[in-house]
């Protein structure tokens, strides 16, 4: 073994502060670095162009290894293996050195990696391959897993992608970390920096192509000035192996060609898309491929003009042929006009149906992307039916980095273990083994295409996603897209090594929280399958379960005063559990052996049906709703046990965020809660909802400059009324006097903090100061704002361990600013151990 050495008390330093630019790829010094021996002394790069991912490699290694090891390394010569890291192409290495035996194991991106001997050898199929290669044998090097190791690592699937939905004008839908790093003011963006320094990040989980713009795509990406641009891109991403990809509008012939039509059998628009794409080609050979959203959600596409979906993708694919690109041609196709009063309807069909008779139809370099779902990225979904469906048809997973149903970054919900359900399931067709993970590689349906694409949504803050601990996710999907199999919680543990460092606090610690905080997040959002009972027609941020009904976009849960829930059965409902293959369409065609956890997707009941546990539907609403917020403000408590384990800027980032989204759990806990049960009428058997005897209510104070607000929803109040400055230029105080016994509370306020104002706060006591605040959180967090009093807007902020005096005077000042009027919810005094 080349390297060799103990780790005893693993205690990583980290400088006092740190931007996550970095990520995982920080290369931070390994505790006790100096009592490892046999550190290699040179590479040997058998490629040394500057553009070539082997090159990429060899840099990779010197910086790495300096980091980690404070070694600086040279640069070997061919002839002086010794002591060298060895790192190219197989076949460069066969070349030089002759044969050797795993040479005929690694297939196309996969890497040989061998610490055995007295060399190590990093040696990919392709130059990609071999980069990845590095970037493996680093992560063990920074992690301290200095076993003596030699093995073929192989992709699952070819196509390993990121979509990124950035606008030409440098917004991003669904992103929440800024603007964009590839484009400004209509135009591919001229620094480049940033999109190397995401290749890279990309490239070290194995990512190996970018989609850069928004499947909303506007067809001026396509001017002579974008074409060069994107050349400019890919220019920066070719040392890292990440291939460009763009999204395209389907429409664009006409609406930027010029032509008078679209239609995707014209053989002027084939013959324009055809030129384009050559000319795209031209500036950029290795591009991906092209993304493509057709007759969704207001898009153009080829329904138009009553060509199918598949002639539409093929239209793309016989541009591309030439090139050897590939056209991921998006499911996610759906009429949002459906009618909720028919019984019948339902988007979830919506895929099945429309691409159920084009099996086969599609060109051999279509890849049909599916999302994991039959929905939309819910906080659960069965796996979607149509992976079962196409089986003469490539097909891709789409998943989701940027939490747009699922926080928004601002609540901490790692998605492995969502995704591994899903790539886990069995479909079981035709009885065989099907699970989703084999389906889309390509193997079960003996395809020659497949993969995953993850949404993931990067914007210019340094943190990349707006929240380091969001950052797993992106380092999970990259790994689980090259190897499906791995365990949800080791990667997440490689993830925390290579980003916080080894102390065993906080691995543990960081497990944890990540491990419970889907859960959670299910918990206090919607269980059961009903979906994330979020604002569907607005910020898809906060609570508001009655704008899923009662619209055409179909994401029902046909709630009413006694029942809730779809009917998906084939005997009484939709039919969608007949999209199934038979073994799984039985499970969810059968209330009995639909899990719980799917029971409202696939099931409509009474709120008095009872689950396997005994429960009713709506306890279990309640109970869960209550169970998902304490875990979320254990959350806090948790990253607090870290302060001075971790840098201080990261852990006052994350210190905020878990603050932020324990006060909004609460928030989403109590108007779910309060929905239902004003729907129902049905008591919390623990007597809590509706009842907050820790609480003063704003509007139960003595107003001046401040008059009571009906909310609206108006569960997203408590008592369903805030306050709000009577102008907005007044200061507003709410006084009254605490009835509470004196001793030692924590005292919270809930308020609404909405974007286009900041508003000032002041909470005293007998004229005591306790705190005060701003109300700008649309400058610190990312999510989605609001301009509305509402579940999006609806926060809380606390004040620790407050002697309280019985009858003392409280009093909230709030001083308005733009729109915003200082609304105030309510004020908690909690004793020792209470949250409400
Ligand atoms: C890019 C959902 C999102 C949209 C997104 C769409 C899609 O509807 O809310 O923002 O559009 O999915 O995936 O195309």
């Amino acid at each position: 073994m080349l390297l060799s050495g103990i780790i005893v008390g693993l205690f990583l330093g980290f400088a006092s502060g740190e931007d996550g630019s970095a990520g995982w790829l920080r290369y931070a010094p390994l505790p006790h670095a100096s009592s490892y021996h046999s550190i290699p002394s040179s590479i040997i790069a058998l490629n040394n162009t500057k553009s070539s991912p082997v090159y990429t490699a060899q840099q990779e290694l010197h910086q790495g290894i300096q980091g980690i090891f404070g070694k600086t390394l040279s640069n070997g010569t061919s002839t002086g293996k010794d002591g060298s890291i060895i790192v190219g192409t197989a076949h460069a290495y066969q070349k030089s050195y002759g044969d050797f035996d795993e040479a005929g194991d690694i297939e196309e991106d996969g890497y040989f990696l061998s610490t055995e001997g007295r060399q190590v050898l990093i040696l990919g199929q392709n130059e990609r391959g071999a980069l990845y290669g590095a970037f493996d044998y680093l992560s063990r090097l920074a992690q301290g897993k200095l076993d003596t190791v030699s093995y073929v690592s192989n992709p699952h699937a070819p196509i390993r992608w990121t979509n990124e939905w950035d606008n030409l004008d440098g917004s991003i839908e669904r992103g929440y970390a800024g603007p964009s790093i590839f484009f400004e003011n209509g135009f591919v963006t001229g620094n480049t920096t940033r999109v190397a320094e995401y290749a890279r990040l990309l490239a070290s989980i194995r990512i190996n192509g970018i989609i850069v713009n928004n499947v909303n795509a506007n067809a001026t990406l396509l001017s002579a000035r974008n074409i060069d641009g994107l050349g400019r891109l890919a220019d920066a991403m070719r040392p890292y192996g990440v291939q460009l990809g763009i999204s395209l509008n389907f429409a664009s012939p006409q609406t930027f060609g010029g032509l008078n039509t679209f239609d995707p059998l014209d053989p002027t628009v084939d013959a324009w898309w055809a030129n384009i794409t050559n000319q795209i080609y031209a500036r950029i050979p290795d591009m991906a491929g092209y993304l493509v959203k057709a007759n969704s959600e207001g898009q153009p596409g080829p329904l138009t003009y009553n060509r199918s979906l598949a002639e539409g993708a093929n239209m793309f694919a016989r541009a591309a042929k030439p090139h050897g690109g590939i056209i991921m041609f998006r499911a996610f196709v759906y009429d949002n006009h459906i009618n909720e009063t028919n019984w019948k309807a339902d988007r979830a069909n919506a895929a099945v149906e429309f691409f159920r008779d084009l099996d086969g139809k599609f060109d051999d370099n279509v890849v049909v992307q599916i999302k994991y779902g039959p929905i939309d990225f819910q906080v659960r979904e069965p796996a979607s039916p149509l992976f079962s469906t196409l089986r003469n048809t490539s097909t891709a997973i789409e998943l989701q980095v940027t939490q747009e149903y699922l926080g928004q970054q601002t609540h901490l919900v790692y998605l492995a273990p969502l995704w591994k359900e899903i790539l886990e399931f069995d479909l079981q067709a035709d009885n065989r083994s099907s699970k989703v993970k084999d389906i889309v590689s390509g193997e079960r349906f003996r395809r020659p295409l497949g993969g995953s694409a993850g949404v993931v949504n990067v914007g210019t803050n340094l943190s990349w996603l707006g929240s380091h601990l969001a950052m797993s996710n992106l380092y999970a999907y990259g790994l689980l897209a090259w190897d499906p199999a791995l365990d949800a919680e080791e990667i997440l543990q490689d993830w925390i090594r290579l980003t916080f460092g080894h102390d065993p606090k906080v691995l543990e610690t960081i497990t944890d929280m990540s491990m419970k905080s889907w859960p959670a997040y299910e918990n206090y959002t919607g269980n059961l399958g009903i979906q994330t009972l979020t604002d569907i027609l607005y910020t898809h941020f906060g609570p508001n379960p009655a704008t899923l009904d009662n619209n055409g976009w179909g994401q029902w849960t046909r709630a009413d005063k006694f029942s809730i829930g779809m009917d998906r059965t084939v005997k009484n409902g939709t039919g969608n559990a007949g999209q199934y293959p038979p073994a799984v369409a039985n499970v969810y065609e059968n209330i009995e052996t639909t899990p719980d956890d799917l029971l409202l997707w696939f099931h409509h009941v009474n709120y008095t049906h009872r689950l396997k546990s005994g429960k009713t539907v709506i306890q279990h609403f309640y109970d869960s709703h209550y169970e998902g917020a304490a875990t979320a403000q254990t959350l806090v408590k948790q990253w607090e046990s870290l302060q001075n384990k971790i840098d201080g800027e990261r852990y006052e980032h994350v210190l905020f965020r878990q603050t932020f989204q324990a006060g909004h759990a609460l928030v989403w806990r109590d108007s779910i809660n309060q929905f239902y049960h004003n729907l129902s009428e049905i008591e919390d058997q623990a007597k809590r909802v509706g009842n907050h005897p820790y609480r003063i209510e704003a509007e139960k104070m003595t107003l001046s400059g401040y008059k009571t607000y009906s909310v609206n929803p108006f569960h997203a109040a408590s008592g369903t009324t805030a306050i709000v400055t009577a102008s907005n230029s007044t200061v507003g105080t709410a006084t009254t006097n605490v009835t509470f016994e004196s001793g030692t509370y924590d005292v919270a306020v809930n308020y609404f903090d909405l974007i286009g104002g900041k508003s000032q706060y002041e909470l005293q006591l007998n004229n005591r100061t306790i705190g005060s605040w701003t109300g700008d959180l649309e400058d610190k967090l990312g999510h989605a704002p609001s301009i509305y009093l509402d579940g999006h807007s609806a926060t809380r902020i606390t004040f620790r361990n407050i002697t309280v005096v019985k009858g003392d005077l409280l009093k909230i000042s709030g001083r308005p600013d733009g729109i915003e009027p200082a609304p105030v919810d309510y004020v908690s005094f909690l004793p020792p151990g209470i949250v409400d």
